[in-house]
């Protein structure tokens, strides 16, 4: 193979981390093709490299172990009891990024990047006020820099790309907990390769627990159920692929995955029940609800506890977005089964990519939940839950613009542009300059045919309006938020304001392939 030249974007302690350059793979020219997961062929990695570094490449060794299991349709395939991530603290932690074999259920290993060898990445549980001293061992083929999403550390520990230490690297992280009780996660912001990384199994959420939150007495233990779902196509044995990323919509799966499992099933008691959920897709929306009718009772979202109770038939939860959700399986009956799943919904405006393989808004059973003991559990459910320091709309000084724009371009790589304010990110411009502790008032529009899943760092906002599309703000979104979903056609306002840190944070489109194409933005807190 050519050897390539180091990109011009690439600079020491600045990876760029594209697949074109010589400094992030090797030396060698990177397919996506091989970053495809991969067989586990007699649980040989097939790692090989060039400069030192490694890089996956889908030998013939494992083409033909691939070649030699039957095909098989994902309904063939079985539902597997999902696991749970192991729990970790953030004290004197490693977290190590590496290639490594996972169990996907249905009798598949496949080869993922993961963290501490657990797919989903490790559950890390934390009190507000905790020290958060954490290590990250990079061990992939790939630059990493961890971002911790929801969670409001200083500049220097927010994951932002510039950041991205080297294959063989690692990075400290050291800050305090300053954030309320909610359900947040972390994930890679290597640019470029977000979407790859998140679909290969470098995820993982992050509990925060307080004294408010204590008081509660909500269910914890084995009835506290922290659960990713995410979709993945799957190729015709069965294997999850990352193949031909479709830059316009995202890339949508066929197949469900909850906690890493291909069609998880979990059972349970006849009890209440917590469940943390995240939509840990790269690019679909989901719409949930439990097959049997009954509703979910909405506790949190992105920035914490509600300030009460909700009780919710459907839960519509773009990529990123969380939802804290108490669920009563008490007047079942041992035995009886539902899906937790995602309805079939139009997206209004939306444009759907003729070659995609599956489309947004299509409905797909996410998991399966049966009873199999009764027991008695008084637990009772909360109405009021918690104090929510809301941004107040009136204190405003400021009102800023996004426009969120999606354009064809033939002559770029990914032949798609994606751009906030017609910028294409750029590591090293700022686009908006924020005084701290102001409060405004952002808008964020979207006139073309893809929904955008906004995302801000370093603070949560308040969901003022939505006009145009659905045109209403969901009990899902009140509170507090740190991403919103934007449907075509919509405009959103929301109140902003940034007490934690001053310095370098982001705004960005979490459609994770939008990200990667460059719709994101430096925003600076001074
Ligand atoms: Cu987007």
């Amino acid at each position: 193979m050519s050897e390539l030249p180091p990109s011009p974007d690439c600079l020491p302690g600045n990876p760029c981390g594209s697949p074109r350059c010589s400094a992030c793979t090797g030396g060698r020219p990177v397919s996506r093709r091989e970053f495809l997961w991969l067989a586990a062929a007699g649980g040989t990695t097939a790692l090989a490299g060039a400069g030192g570094l490694i890089s996956p490449v889908w030998s013939a060794v494992e083409a033909s172990a691939q070649a030699r299991r039957p095909p098989v349709t994902p309904r063939e395939l079985p539902w597997t009891t999902m696991r749970l991530a192991p729990e970790v603290r953030p004290e004197q932690l490693t977290l190590r990024a590496a290639p490594g074999i996972a169990d996907i259920g249905g009798g598949l290993e496949v080869q993922g990047f993961l963290v501490n060898g657990s797919l989903p990445s490790p559950v890390i549980r934390a009190r507000k006020g905790d020290p958060f001293r954490v290590t990250m061992e990079n061990q992939l083929p790939d630059p990493l820099i961890l971002h911790w999403h929801g969670l409001t550390p200083p500049e220097e520990a927010d994951g932002h790309p510039r950041f991205a230490v080297r294959p063989r690297g690692t990075f400290d992280y050291r800050f305090t907990v300053e954030n309320r009780a909610g359900t947040y996660w972390y994930h890679s912001h290597t640019h470029y390769k977000v979407a790859e990384h998140a679909y290969r199994g470098i995820g993982g959420l992050l509990l925060v627990g307080d004294e408010e939150e204590d008081a509660l007495e909500l269910p914890s233990g084995p009835r506290e159920i922290p659960l990713i779902l995410q979709d993945r196509r799957l190729d015709r044995h069965g294997i999850p692929v990352y193949e031909h990323p479709d830059t316009m919509e995202g890339h949508i799966g066929t197949a469900p995955f909850g906690n890493g499992i291909h069609q998880p099933r979990m059972e349970v008691e006849t009890a209440l029940y917590r469940f943390r959920i995240l939509n840990g897709s790269n690019a679909r929306i989901f719409r949930l609800e439990r097959s049997d009718g009954r509703p979910m009772i909405l506790i949190g979202n992105d920035g914490g506890l509600l300030d009460e109770a909700r009780s919710v038939e459907t839960l519509d939860l773009g990529p990123a977005e969380r939802a804290d959700v108490l669920m009563d399986f008490r007047d079942l009956e041992v035995g009886e089964e539902f899906f937790l799943r995602t309805l079939r919904f139009e997206v209004p405006g939306g444009v759907t990519h003729g070659r995609s393989v599956a489309k947004q808004g299509e409905p797909m059973d996410l998991l399966r939940i049966q009873v199999d003991r009764k027991v008695d559990d008084p637990s009772p459910i909360p109405t009021r839950l918690s104090q929510v320091p809301l941004p107040d709309p009136d204190e405003a000084v400021r009102e800023r613009r996004f426009e969120f724009t999606s354009d064809r371009d033939w002559s770029s790589r990914t032949m798609m542009t994606h751009r906030i304010n017609g910028q294409e990110f750029d590591m090293n411009r700022i686009e908006e300059r924020v005084p701290f502790g102001d409060t405004e008032i952002w808008t964020f529009t979207n006139d073309n045919g893809f929904a955008h899943p906004v995302h801000l760092h370093a603070t949560h906002f308040r969901v003022l309006s939505r006009t145009g599309g659905r045109d209403r703000v969901f009990e899902h979104e009140a509170g507090l938020k740190d991403t919103v979903l934007l449907h075509p056609n919509e405009t959103v306002k929301v109140a902003v304001r940034f007490t934690a840190h001053r310095g370098l944070f982001l705004l960005h489109c979490h459609n994770l392939e939008h990200e990667d194409v460059g719709m994101m933005i430096n925003v600076l807190v001074e």
